[in-house]
């Protein structure tokens, strides 16, 4: 009996514990603009359920479904609409379209 709880019990908790991730990713970006950009394009991607730019330490915090996303493809999404990320680029033609204030310090190409 103890054993079949044991079991019930741990299975659970592995279950669980792929349910939610959170993580946080480097993104940049200048305003509260840019914020509402970011904040859409991450929670567009399927999975990801809570996503909060701080325009401070352009640190997005995101929590996720991982067995339906990655972060990489949230960093894709953001990347699309004109950040970028650690891992994802944005295309010179998509930085140019954004708004003049929302023309960040683009980190160095690697
Ligand atoms: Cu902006």
């Amino acid at each position: 009996m103890m054993l079949v709880v044991g079991l019930l019990f741990f299975s659970m908790t592995s279950i669980f514990a792929n349910v939610a991730k959170t993580e946080k990713i480097k993104v940049y970006g200048n305003c509260g603009m840019c914020k509402t950009r970011i904040e859409k394009a991450a929670k567009s991607v399927q999975g990801v359920t809570k996503a909060t730019w701080d325009s401070e330490d352009l640190m997005l915090t995101v929590t996720y479904d991982d067995t339906k996303t990655t972060t990489l493809k949230i960093e894709k999404a953001i990347a699309k609409v004109g950040h970028d990320t650690d891992n994802a680029k944005a295309t010179d033609k998509t930085y140019n379209a954004l708004p003049g204030c929302c023309q960040y310090d683009r980190p160095a190409k690697k």
